[in-house]
């Protein structure tokens, strides 16, 4: 269809030799880098997510380094989520806001020491802010972007995968938690996490020159158990309920109306960034929520590029942020961020791909 004009501006991943050899066919752009989305099969490397096991190239996934004797205060000041029980080790998912209490990523908070924190980001940049924010308070603290690119590993036969390869303490490793781990001289972390419900590890790699070596040891230790590539799926991700930052979100989201309030903590001091905000939204309810929707209709819809307005009673009542065909509900599944009038069992209407479809409103996650 049409190719990629390289460029300093659009960066590789460390992965991109062996995701070029392994025949990768689209890409989409976050974080300034390319992102594999297809290797060609969908149906294959969806079916591979829920029953085998699946590597990823999520260096798209970039990590804000905080490092100083202020690293920990100003994650605090960043995240409105209480982070004074994080042990070394830890990983939280935590909402980013601005001043308004507008979400601005959503990355895993990793600790991996009392003064070196990282940021796993979303799609927006958070070391611009997180510097400037270190700068204007007067922190000790570095802000830097280091080189660690993660590798996800995702599925149920992932666990038995990385144990092969780092040996079966991965076994106990709890949700987000994470060791440091020397494989064969290639530096990582290695975390349970990733962006599917399926379970699975994240590979951090500490040195990008040994992306191709890395993804050839991963793709070996999993040969008996059929691992294959993929990249964060988007028919598992939206049957699962994952929201994703900047597509189910827009410039005016606050996290409780995506799901997320339950990773805020109001009792934060009052000098973390959007609190006050938080609060008063909190309080007043906000105007907003999220609920999945199911279409009626039977064949695959093309939602394009941008949200589709949604409509109860011929009135528009919010916007259908994605939409796709499910495998396995065999329906066009979709998020409704939409008004709180709006209830589990209305029906409405979206307009979709220039088609008004009908649908139902449900909970989410859908499976
Ligand atoms: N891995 C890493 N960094 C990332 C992502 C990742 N940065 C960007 C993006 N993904 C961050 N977003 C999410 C969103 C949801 C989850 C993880 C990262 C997630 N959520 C679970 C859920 O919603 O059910 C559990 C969260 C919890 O209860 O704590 O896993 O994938 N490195």
């Amino acid at each position: 269809m049409f190719g990629i004009t390289p460029s300093a501006r659009l960066r590789p991943s460390p992965y991109y030799e062996a995701t070029l050899a392994e025949g990768v066919c689209a890409f989409t752009t976050y974080n300034h880098m390319l992102m594999p989305t297809s290797y060609g099969n969908p149906l294959e490397e969806y079916w591979r997510l829920i029953n085998g096991v699946s590597q990823w190239d999520v260096a798209v996934e970039r990590q804000v380094q905080l490092r100083g004797p202020d690293a920990g205060r100003l994650a605090q000041i960043l995240a409105p989520r209480d982070l004074s029980s994080c042990k070394v080790g830890q990983g939280k998912y935590v909402p980013l806001v601005n001043h308004q209490g507008v979400l601005i990523n959503d990355p895993i908070c990793l600790k991996l020491a009392d003064d070196l924190y990282w940021l796993s980001i979303a799609d927006s940049n958070i070391w611009f802010w997180a510097s400037a924010i270190a700068a204007e308070r007067g922190l000790r603290v570095d802000v830097s972007e280091p080189d660690v690119s993660p590798l996800a590993i995702q599925g149920p036969k992932a666990e038995d995968v990385v144990a092969h390869l780092c040996g079966d303490w991965v076994r106990g490793l709890k949700y987000f938690w994470f060791r440091e781990f020397d494989l064969g001289g290639i530096p990582l972390v290695v975390a349970r996490s990733g962006w599917s419900k399926q379970g699975g590890f994240e590979l951090y790699l500490r040195d990008g020159s040994q992306g191709t070596k890395l993804w050839n040891l991963v793709k070996e230790a999993g040969q008996p158990w059929g691992i294959g590539p993929g990249n964060p799926n988007w028919s598992e991700r939206v049957e699962s309920g994952l929201i994703s930052f900047g597509g189910d979100t827009d410039g005016q989201t606050n996290p409780y109306e995506v799901r997320m309030g339950k990773y805020v903590d109001l009792h934060v001091p009052d000098d973390t960034v959007g609190i006050q905000a938080l609060r008063r939204i909190s309080a007043a309810g906000p105007k907003r929520h999220s609920l999945g929707i199911i279409l009626d209709a039977g064949d695959p819809v093309s939602p394009g590029f941008s949200w589709n307005p949604i409509y109860k009673d011929g009135v528009k009542v919010g916007d259908l942020t994605n939409c796709v065909f499910s495998i396995r509900v065999q329906k066009n599944l979709g998020f409704a961020l939409i008004s709180r009038d709006c209830v589990v069992g209305d029906r409405v209407q979206a307009m979709v791909g220039g088609v008004m479809q009908s649908g139902v409103l449900t909970e989410l996650p859908f499976v």
